[in-house]
C-alpha cells in the first residue's frame, strides 16, 4: 500500500471521497424485473395480505433453507416478537448483549426479562458456559445471535436446552444464506428468525421471515402475524400485525434472482480489505470460515489500541472526516441501552468480553456499491492515521466520545 504522506480530512486535508460511502448501503439486483413484478402487482389489485408473491417467496426460501416452513414477516423485530410468543417463551430469556437491541426489545416489548450474557472469549458469540450459569428457576428460553452470519454455538446451546428442559431459537437477522457444518442457517432450534431490512444480504426493503420444521408452531404464528384470525370471521388469540406486503416480496424475489452475484462481490470486498489490512498490525479483520456457505455482508474490524497507538473511536472519526462512514456496531452493548441499562446498572461487571469487544469493532463499508480501488483507498486512510496518529489524537484533544 502507497500512503503515509496524504494529508488526512481530519488533520485539514480534502476528504477522500467525495461522496459519502456507508455501511449497510442496499442492494438493488435487477432493476427491471423489480419493476415488472410491481407493475404486475398494480394489474392485480393485491398489495398485502398473504398475497401471490409474499407465498412465492416463502416457498421459495423455505426451498433454500431446507425447512417446512417460512412465514415472511414485515421485519425480524416483529418476526422475533410473534416466534417468542407463539412458542411460549416467558419470565426470563437468556441472550448475548453483543447484538442489535431489537433482539432484546422484542422480549421485553412483551415484559419478558432478557438475561444478557456474555461472548465467548476471543468471539463475537454468546458463551454456552456463561449461558448455563445463568439459568435461573424462572428462565424458559435461550436465543441465540449469528452475528455477521457466522453461527453461534449451535451444538453447545441445543445440548444445554434439551438438558434444562428450555425453548432455543435464533436471531439470524444476518445470516441468510449462510451454513453451519454443511446445513443452511434456518432450519436449527424451535425457529430462526431472519432480517430482510434494506441493509441485509437479501433485502425487501423491510421484512423478515421466521423459518421452523415445527407444524403447530408455524400454524400459530401465521394466525398470529394476522391478528389472530383463524378463519374469515374467527379470531383464535391475540395476534399482531406482521404481514409482510407484495411489493417487499417482490423486492425480495427480484434480489433472490442475483443473490450469487452479490456474494461473489462482498466476497472480492472481504478479500480485498483482508490484503490490505494484513501489513497493519492491531487492525484485525473479522474472518469467516470458508469451508462454510457465507454472504460475507460485514467487513468487521477490531482495533486493538496497544498495537496501533490510535482507538477504534479516533480511528472511526478519521474515517468519518474522508467520508468513508464507519460504524460502532453494537456499540455500546444493549446492556448499556435503556432500560436495560436502568434495570440491570452492575450487568456490566458479568459481561467483560462484550465490555472489551464494544470498544474495539467498527464495522466498514462494503457491498456492491463499492470497489476494490474504494476499500485501497479505506485501507490507507488506516495506515495515514496511525502513522499521524499523535497529530489526531492532538486534534481530538484525545478525547472522542
Ligand atoms: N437482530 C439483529 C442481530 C439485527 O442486526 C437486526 C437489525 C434485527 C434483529 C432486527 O431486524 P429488522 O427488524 O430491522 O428486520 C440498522 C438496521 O435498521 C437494522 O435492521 C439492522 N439490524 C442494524 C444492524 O442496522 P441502524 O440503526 O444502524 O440503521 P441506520 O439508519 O443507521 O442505517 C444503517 C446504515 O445503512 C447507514 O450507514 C445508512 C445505510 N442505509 C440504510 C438504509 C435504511 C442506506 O444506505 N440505505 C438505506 O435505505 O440499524
Amino acid at each position: 500500500m502507497k500512503t503515509g504522506l496524504r494529508r488526512l480530512a481530519i488533520l485539514g486535508g480534502t476528504p477522500a471521497f467525495a461522496e459519502p460511502l456507508h455501511v449497510g448501503r442496499p442492494n438493488i439486483g435487477n432493476r427491471q424485473a423489480f419493476i415488472r413484478r410491481v407493475e404486475d402487482m398494480l394489474d392485480r389489485r393485491w398489495f398485502t395480505n398473504n398475497g401471490p408473491y409474499v407465498q412465492e417467496f416463502e416457498r421459495r426460501i423455505a426451498e433454500m433453507v431446507g425447512v417446512k416452513h417460512c412465514i415472511a414477516m414485515c421485519n425480524a423485530t416483529i418476526g422475533l416478537e410473534i416466534a417468542t410468543r407463539a412458542a411460549g417463551l416467558r419470565g426470563e430469556v437468556i441472550v448475548p448483549s453483543f447484538t442489535f437491541i431489537a433482539t432484546a426489545h422484542a422480549l421485553q416489548w412483551q415484559e419478558i426479562t432478557p438475561v444478557f450474557c456474555d461472548v465467548a472469549p476471543g468471539s463475537h458469540h454468546i458463551d454456552p458456559a456463561q449461558v448455563e450459569r445463568m439459568i435461573t428457576p424462572r428462565t424458559t428460553g435461550i436465543i441465540g445471535v449469528h452475528v455477521w452470519g457466522v453461527p453461534c454455538d449451535i451444538e453447545a446451546l441445543t445440548e444445554i436446552a434439551q438438558r434444562r428442559g428450555l425453548h432455543l431459537m435464533f436471531d439470524a437477522a444476518h445470516a441468510f444464506g449462510c451454513s453451519y457444518r454443511g446445513r443452511m442457517i434456518g432450519s436449527f432450534g424451535e425457529a430462526e428468525i431472519f432480517s430482510f431490512h434494506a441493509t441485509k444480504f437479501l433485502n425487501s426493503f423491510e421484512g423478515g421471515a421466521v423459518c421452523t420444521n415445527d407444524d403447530q408452531l408455524a400454524e400459530r404464528m401465521r394466525f398470529m402475524r394476522n391478528f389472530g384470525f383463524a378463519g374469515v370471521d374467527d379470531v383464535d388469540f391475540i395476534g399482531t400485525n406482521g404481514k409482510m406486503t407484495e411489493v417487499c416480496a417482490a423486492m425480495g424475489l427480484t434480489l433472490l434472482e442475483s443473490l450469487d452475484e452479490i456474494i461473489a462481490i462482498n466476497r472480492r470486498n472481504y478479500l480485498a480489505y483482508r490484503r490490505v489490512l494484513a501489513p497493519l498490525e492491531g487492525i484485525q479483520l473479522y474472518t469467516y470460515d470458508e469451508s462454510e456457505r457465507c454472504n460475507y455482508q460485514y467487513v468487521i474490524v477490531e482495533v486493538d489500541e496497544t498495537k496501533t497507538g490510535i482507538s477504534r473511536d479516533a480511528l472511526v472519526k478519521v474515517l468519518q472526516a474522508e467520508n468513508v462512514l464507519a460504524r460502532r456496531y453494537f456499540y455500546p452493548g444493549a446492556h448499556q441501552m435503556e432500560p436495560y441499562r436502568s434495570y440491570f446498572p452492575h450487568a456490566r461487571l458479568l459481561l467483560p468480553e462484550t465490555e472489551r469487544l464494544v470498544q474495539r469493532v467498527m464495522s466498514l463499508p462494503t457491498g456492491t456499491a463499492v470497489s476494490v480501488q474504494d476499500i485501497e483507498k479505506i485501507g490507507a486512510i488506516i495506515e495515514a492515521a496511525i502513522a499521524q496518529r499523535a497529530e489526531i489524537l492532538e486534534v481530538l484533544g484525545c478525547s472522542v466520545d
